[in-house]
């Protein structure tokens, strides 16, 4: 098996679960924050940044890689990992969430989905078969089968309608699959807020033996609540001895509050597109550097950070970087944010293996502001 997950400690105050995935290209603590490079690259970091901030696996995006360069070239090249010049592990993700966000005029049928291309409004199709063909070709550890992410909110009948499309297309997407003897093919829960659909979807799919599963269909647009009510019920329905992945989502408090419902490995863009406008995640809260009470701040980014960014720089300096547009400014804030979310997971991996998750959470969400009105 390409995936293999061990685990090795749950956490006596919250269920948290501290364990290890092994892939073909390493193995990676969990849980574990997965910073996203969509166009395989992590924008402005080198691989050799990523390996040094401690990131030991990566995300792409299948629909990105189809559209440019073309998955034709990233085989050409030896796969991702040789194209892109990363030998830690890869994700992909299947595209079936891209084309829902990103597409104009879809039209689901069971076949695949229609859709004009967002660059260049070319006609496009994608189906399972063809998602998994690309993965295949892009090569990475572990890749996604298609689904559909329905917005939210969305009606039952709806909603019971796309689980179980999803559930036909992730035995399509087994079927497809070339390469299971290295590349893990993980399967996505969906079923919205609905806990009988949840059900359904987690039955379906658990009968099929994926090396792990994905819960998707969160962290778009519900409240904070609501995604924990819906991993609460959806977690204990999956496997113990595979791995789990929380889809899109990476906000300090949700990374916590996920790993405390069992959940294994995250991913999001926020850190990284928050960096690009100046705004940092530090360990009293959000920090905006391009504001003008920082013009004369010289202390670093957050007085706890022991990153490049924070050791070497000043709010005023990336500040003036940043208003400039200069590219280096971008750098130092991505740079700080990805080391501030990869070590707050070492922080809830090192809390989970003292059993003390829940006094962990109080003491952040204290000093980040979440129990703020
Ligand atoms: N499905 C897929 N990718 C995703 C999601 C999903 O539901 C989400 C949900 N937030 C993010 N990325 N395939
Ligand atoms: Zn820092």
């Amino acid at each position: 098996m390409a995936i293999t997950y061990e685990l090795i400690h749950t956490c006596k105050q919250t269920g948290a679960r501290y364990g290890k995935v092994h892939t073909p290209h390493g193995s990676f603590e969990t849980p574990m924050f997965m910073p996203v490079g969509t166009l395989a690259t992590v924008k402005t970091m080198s691989p050799d940044e990523l390996e040094r901030m401690g990131a030991p696996i990566i995300l792409s995006n299948t629909y990105h890689l189809w559209l440019r360069p073309g998955e034709d070239i990233v085989k050409e090249a030896g796969g991702l990992h040789n194209f892109m010049n990363w030998d830690g592990s890869i994700l992909t993700d299947s595209g079936g969430f891209q084309v829902f966000s990103l597409s104009d005029l879809r039209k689901i049928e069971e076949e695949g989905v229609h859709f004009r291309n967002h660059i260049s409004g070319e006609k496009l199709f994608l189906s399972p078969e063809k998602a998994m063909r690309i993965q295949n070709d892009l090569g990475a550890d572990i890749m996604m089968a298609f689904d559909e992410c329905p917005p939210y909110p969305a009606e039952h009948k709806y909603m019971k309608d796309s689980v179980e499309r999803t559930s036909r297309w992730a035995e399509r997407c087994l079927e497809a699959h070339q390469r299971p003897h290295d590349q893990g093919l993980f399967g996505i829960i969906q079923g919205g807020e609905y806990e009988d659909l949840r059900r359904q979807s987690a039955k379906d799919l658990t009968s099929m033996d994926f090396p792990g599963y994905a819960v998707g269909g969160l962290s778009v647009g519900e409240p904070k609540d609501v995604m924990n009510r819906v991993l609460e019920f959806t977690t204990p329905l999956l496997p113990s001895e595979k791995p789990r992945y929380l889809m899109g989502v990476g906000s300090p408090d949700s990374l916590v509050d996920g790993s405390i419902r069992g959940i294994d490995m995250f991913d999001c863009v926020l850190p990284t597109r928050i960096a690009r406008n100046g705004t940092c995640m530090t360990s009293n809260g959000r920090l905006v550097v391009r504001n003008a009470k920082f013009a004369r701040d010289f202390r670093p980014l957050d007085e706890n950070c022991d990153c490049y960014t924070c050791r070497n720089y000043s709010r005023a300096y990336i500040r003036h970087l940043v208003k400039a547009n200069e590219t280096f400014g971008i750098r130092l804030t991505t740079y700080h944010n990805l080391y501030f979310l990869l070590k707050l997971m070492g922080q809830v991996r090192d809390a989970i293996r003292e059993d003390r998750l829940g006094d962990f959470r109080e003491e952040f969400f204290e000093q980040y502001g979440f129990n703020k009105p």
